[in-house]
């Protein structure tokens, strides 16, 4: 962190540094953010969409390199290698500052540094922190104005609060007199650097242009170095959606979801519930923060003030609160291009057109190979235009916690809903989390499962084994009845033809309803070797066109699967070390044992 007073020579030295051509405070107006629009759009980096079809709103196409978020170049350099943990790419920092300086030295010749004031958080609340971000991307900025709080206030919120997360950019793609630039400056992968800094509360990124590698605010701020502030401050920083949900007398419940990368967070955060007289409401789709007040509760808020949501298979059917929300004013960056210049992607309403520009610019038919919009395509709008916004997402001390929902993409074992015997053993479920790996990262094994704790695999900026012990304490410091349950979900469950068994999206409200009424225990539950699945019947599926053995297929223990699953966790687990808590092999020990010898009648659930 630094303070207001050490802004001034800190934005000096880094200039001097990088060698910008001129550097631009941001101030946050509108009129600024037209002339940069009008700027990306004369400079041929935007494209203005048809203003009858898609009014304020524009497409950007990156480099075929720059697409996704790059964790095998994203880098946690914490003086010693130990505090970085198994999980990720440790470097020694003072090694690390001098391989960045020297690629930072001149990579901003010939463009300008734009700074970027910004907030984290309300406002007001506790917990908000300001980051400071120098780019040389316009991009970055047009994008940062909606996904954070953004501006002169910030600058006058920061002589109050006087600390700040210094984050410096470069796409490394300096330019000589007379070069020319590209639509999509960035670097080759193997020069990418997304180096966070956690005890000196520091980011730097090099290379990459594209989302969370760039906008800095977001995985970088708001979890990585957030997490290890976390830590030392005993709140947490979380991959998580907020949401609030209504039920039809009109009492309310605000429920956490930790799902890993394009595994559905946006969409239940903002879904319409198909059981009559059910609401859900926004808080937040990507991140939380959460903080224990003295009355031993949680309390969350979203940290950020837009959505930076997948495109690629979202349609008025799918998630229509999100296609009201970039209907105007939204930036969307890799999808495809209609003759009449509005934004396309597969899985979007409607017939697909005969022509199209995909996203690598090129023309598009119906008899192309590729698909037209890349599948980490994505759309970056502010939280204001979510037609369900909840009125209390602003809300300083945030909202208050009954249910964290934990899950992934597992095509078998795992049921469509299990609930934890209690705290510990909601936290050994996150910690054994698995999803098959998403195209919101580069790499090799989409497709494949594996093991992402919380879903916080690539943001959790200390050790993995420290951090699943945080969870245990923040456990601790309060009486276990006041804190939220912990629950499994899983929408991706398939059948031996490959399809999905559970509808999702809309009809997910129907677990959230068992959800809301076991928080009540209004509902019943079975419990189980591996916690409390529904008691035959206990889901509401009524108008949903499901066998009956599908819903057994979802709701039953498959005893083989999981004893495999056993084992898979028990490997797992030695990846982390001698830091896994102790606590935590009990829990698998536990579950095996149960799995091995259950009987309904004698379980102790007492010492959940
Ligand atoms: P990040 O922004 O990467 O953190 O993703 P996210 O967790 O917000 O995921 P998002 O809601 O954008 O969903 C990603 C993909 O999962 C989309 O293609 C959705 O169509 C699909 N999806 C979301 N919910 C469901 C569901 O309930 N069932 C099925 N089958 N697919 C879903
Ligand atoms: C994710 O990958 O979890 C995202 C997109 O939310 S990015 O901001 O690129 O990290
Ligand atoms: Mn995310």
């Amino acid at each position: 962190m630094k303070t207001y007073k050490e802004l001034q020579g800190w934005v000096d030295e880094m200039a001097a540094l990088c060698q910008p051509d001129r550097i631009v405070w941001c101030v946050g107006s509108d009129e600024e953010n037209e002339r940069f629009m009008s700027e990306l759009v004369s400079t041929k980096k935007a494209l203005k969409l048809n203003p009858e079809k898609r009014p304020g709103s524009y497409a950007f196409f990156s480099d075929p390199s720059d697409v996704a978020r790059v964790e095998n170049r994203t880098f946690i350099a914490s003086q010693l290698e130990e505090d970085a943990g198994p999980t990720n790419n440790w470097r020694d920092p003072e090694v690390l500052k001098e391989t960045m300086t020297e690629l930072f030295r001149g990579s901003m010749k010939g463009r300008t540094m734009y700074v970027i004031p910004y907030m984290m958080g309300p406002f007001g609340s506790p917990l908000s922190k300001i980051g400071i971000q120098l780019t040389d991307s316009l991009y970055v900025v047009v994008n940062m104005r909606m996904m954070t709080r953004f501006g002169s206030k910030v600058l006058e919120a920061l002589k109050e609060q006087d600390a700040f997360v210094p984050c410096l950019h470069s796409v490394g793609y300096p330019l000589e007199p007379g070069q020319e630039d590209l639509e999509w400056p960035s670097t080759p992968i193997d020069y990418k650097y997304i180096a966070h800094f956690p005890e000196e509360r520091l980011i730097w990124s090099y290379g990459s242009g594209y989302g969370g590698n760039a906008l800095l605010g977001k995985k970088c701020l708001a979890l990585r170095i957030a997490s290890k502030i976390a830590k030392d401050e005993m709140w947490m920083a979380e991959h998580m959606l907020i949401l609030k949900l209504t039920n039809p007398e009109g009492k309310t419940k605000y429920i956490l979801g930790a799902f890993p990368s394009a595994c559905g967070k946006t969409n239940l955060s903002m879904l319409i519930p198909t059981l009559p007289g059910w609401k859900v409401e926004t808080v937040g789709d990507d991140i939380a923060w959460i903080w224990m007040k003295p009355d031993g509760k949680l309390y969350a808020i979203n940290p950020e003030s837009g959505f930076f949501g997948v495109a690629k298979g979202t349609s008025y059917q799918s998630n229509y609160n999100a296609m009201k929300a970039i209907e105007k004013n939204t930036i969307f960056t890799n999808v495809a291009i209609t003759d009449d210049l509005d934004v396309w992607w597969e899985g979007i309403d409607g017939e697909v057109p005969e022509h199209l520009m995909d996203w690598k610019k090129q023309d598009w038919t119906k008899d192309s190979v590729t698909p037209a919009a890349h599948p980490n395509s994505r759309f970056t709008v502010s939280t204001s235009q979510c037609p369900v916004l909840a009125e209390e997402w602003d809300q300083p001390e945030g909202v208050e916690i009954s249910a964290i929902l934990v899950g992934g993409r597992r095509p078998s074992t795992i049921p469509l809903v299990h609930e934890s015997l209690g705290w510990k053993h909601g936290v050994f479920m996150g910690s054994m989390m698995g999803s098959e790996l998403t195209a919101a990262t580069i790499s090799k094994e989409i497709g494949k499962v594996r093991r992402d704790p919380f879903a916080m695999l690539p943001f959790i900026g200390y050790h993995v084994g420290d951090y699943l012990q945080h969870w245990l304490d923040m456990g601790k410091k309060s009486n276990y009845a006041m804190l939220p349950k912990i629950f499994y979900v899983n929408w991706f469950r398939k059948n031996e033809d490959g399809a999905f068994i559970w509808p999702g999206f809309g009809e997910n409200s129907r677990v959230l309803k068992w959800i809301f009424e076991r928080c009540d225990e209004s509902v019943k539950a079975e419990l189980t070797p591996i916690g409390y699945v529904p008691a035959k019947g206990s889901i509401d599926l009524t108008g949903l066109d499901l066998t009956e053995d599908d819903m057994e297929t979802l709701r039953i223990i498959d005893t083989d699967g999981w004893l495999h699953e056993v084992e898979s966790i028990r490997e797992y687990y030695h990846t982390i070390g001698s830091k896994l808590p102790v606590v935590l092999e009990e829990e698998l020990n536990k579950l095996e044992s149960r799995l091995k010898f259950f009987d309904v009648n004698n379980q102790n659930t007492d010492d959940y």
